[in-house]
């Protein structure tokens, strides 16, 4: 097969004539999908749950079929309804208020659906949060927002320096005893009104805050707002292709911005049944769930689909895929071999998407009826614009690598970063927002990934800073300096390589390096974790101090090492 493109499949599309849409689309067209439309009143709860609670035909449909090892659960419309009313009633019942930061540390699980929602039912700013965290990724995260009531578990607690923490005023458990200092959500649920006045916010009223890692400086978090629905509606029907009797699945976790707008809101917004997984990667698991749900579109990342191939093809042979109908995939680049791969394991193509978590919907994609050029992330979606710029904002021709660039003003693009209005200026350029990513667009309008600008590793679909790697490894005691670099990884797309300086007195050994990655692992979470250490006398830095990671990268791979006249002596 011509593996440069590949034609369009057949069968009916929400979108059939990409072409035609892109040049008379208008957003304004979108809104009238809404009620809020007409009465100005909106809340993304209501359009995504309660809205399909009052349709008589919708109600009883299953909304959330949650699955994980020892515990299987199915609710409806209605019960998801129930549960968020009731969990905005305990939240009220604590003094949560409109705007407040409200963050949840939870593992996925049917209660987390149930209070993120309830969340938005009060006009507060939801905040979810990794699992995988530790110590002190959970403190920079509820410091920096301010949280003033943390969702979590009895477990998950012992990561959260509470004492710290003077803004944050209530703990909610979810699985333990409720005692003078901790609310017990279970005990709190059984008490609960089902009746909940839902608070009916502006399009622009703050609705989450996702918190992701640049190049340097603390985590900083996205905001967004109602408004974001628009597109994750329209995404929902265009790219996902998503329809009645749609059994759908997202693999990412709600702590990741595909886990929200593509694991929450999306599906919810086109009313489809969502699957949710808990557990651990398992190959078989992960096939046993798609034939046993018949789940027809499957929104996954390329390291996930890297990992299915490497189980082999007898894995997947084992298990029936038919139900299948629809395949995305997005945070990495997707490697044409996973396309090839994706085209014999299923017989479907598999669908590369481009976005950020500043971008908060998906921008750039491969659709349906639209042939695919494996390696290329697609074409913008209708109703926004893309670009390559240079660093003036000035578009370049076909071919020419350069900023990959939106021009600003869709409809789920983040409105601030919080704490931080100077870091939200930076990402715009000329009318452009400038994501940080190069690319290049071919004559026909694709467009193909190159790389980060910035140092931002992307290992295994998780962004890290290598800034907050560094920062963890000098807190070790025998860790003098420390520069992080993602390293280029077949399976994990990078992974974090650290090279370090010891400390006077120290002497390079396994045990030590051991010590130090457990120490990182313990301290930021495991994906942080680098494993490839390298011990150097020295660290290369700019005069001003900067680590210098494109120069340790260059010699990692043995590339040329490029302008280093800054360089320190
Ligand atoms: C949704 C999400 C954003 C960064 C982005 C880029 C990389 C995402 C990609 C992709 C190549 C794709 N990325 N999708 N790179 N092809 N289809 O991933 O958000 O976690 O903020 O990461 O991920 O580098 O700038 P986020």
């Amino acid at each position: 097969m011509d593996m440069k493109s590949i034609p369009a499949q057949t069968g009916n599309y929400n979108l059939e004539n990409y072409e035609e849409m892109y040049k008379t689309f208008d957003w304004e067209e979108a809104k009238k999908n809404f009620t809020w439309n007409e009465t100005g009143k909106v809340n993304m709860a209501y359009e995504a749950i309660d809205k399909h609670a009052e349709d008589p035909d919708k109600k009883d449909q299953p909304a959330l079929v949650y699955s994980a090892p020892g515990r299987e659960e199915t609710l409806t419309f209605s019960d998801l309804k129930r549960e968020s009313d009731k969990f905005a009633n305990v939240l009220k019942k604590h003094n949560i208020e409109k705007g407040d930061r409200v963050f949840m540390f939870l593992p996925r699980s049917p209660e987390f659906y149930a209070a993120f929602l309830g969340i938005l039912k009060t006009g507060a700013i939801a905040g979810p949060l990794f699992e995988a965290f530790m110590e002190q990724a959970v403190r920079d995260r509820l410091e920096d927002s301010g949280a003033k009531m943390l969702i979590t578990t009895p477990e998950l607690l012992e990561r959260v320096p509470e004492k710290e923490l003077p803004d944050l005023k209530q703990v909610v458990l979810v699985g333990g005893e409720g005692s003078g200092d901790y609310i017990s959500f279970e005990e709190e649920m059984k008490d609960a009104s089902q009746d909940f006045d839902i608070e009916w916010v502006d399009l622009e009223d703050g609705m989450l805050l996702h918190y992701t890692s640049g190049s340097t400086g603390k985590p900083k978090g996205v905001y967004h707002v109602h408004n974001a629905m628009i597109q994750h509606y329209q995404t929902g029907k265009w790219v996902l292709d998503l329809k009645e009797g749609d059994i759908y699945w997202c693999t990412a976790d709600p702590g990741w911005v595909t886990g929200t707008s593509y694991g929450i809101f999306a599906p919810w917004l086109n009313g489809v049944t969502n699957v949710v997984k808990g557990g651990r990667f398992s190959a078989d698991d992960w096939y046993s769930l798609i034939a046993e749900k018949e789940i027809s579109v499957w929104y996954s990342a390329p390291t996930a689909f890297r990992k299915l191939m490497s189980a082999g093809a007898e894995v997947a042979k084992k298990h029936d895929m038919t139900s299948l109908r629809h395949v995305l995939s997005v945070g990495e680049p997707l490697n044409p071999e996973v396309v090839t791969w994706g085209l014999k394991a299923f017989d479907l193509r598999i669908h590369d998407t481009w976005w950020m978590t500043e971008t908060g919907a998906q921008l750039i994609c491969n659709f349906p009826a639209m042939e695919i050029r494996p390696g290329s992330m697609g074409k913008p979606i209708p109703g926004i614009e893309a670009s390559i710029v240079d660093n003036e904002g000035n578009e370049l021709p076909p071919n020419q690598m350069g900023n990959l660039a939106i021009k600003e003003g869709w409809p789920a693009q983040m409105r601030a970063i919080w704490n931080n209005p100077g870091k939200f200026e930076s990402y715009f350029v000329n009318g452009w927002y400038v994501s940080g990513d190069s690319a290049y667009q071919d004559e026909d309008g694709y467009f193909w990934f190159q790389g980060r600008l910035d140092d931002v590793i992307n290992t295994s679909g998780e962004r890290v800073g290598p800034f907050e790697v560094e920062s963890k490894l000098i807190e070790h005691e025998a860790v003098a300096e420390a520069g992080v670099i993602g390293k280029p990884d077949p399976e994990r797309g990078e992974i974090i390589k650290a090279f370090i300086m010891l400390n006077d007195g120290y002497e390079e050994s396994d045990e030590l390096l051991e010590d130090i990655r457990q120490f990182v692992k313990k301290g930021l979470s495991a994906h942080a974790a680098p494993r490839e250490m390298e011990v150097k006398d020295s660290i290369p830095k700019t005069r001003s101090g900067k680590i210098m990671r494109r120069l340790l990268k260059s010699w990692e791979l043995g590339l040329p090492t490029g302008d280093t006249s800054t360089l320190e002596e």
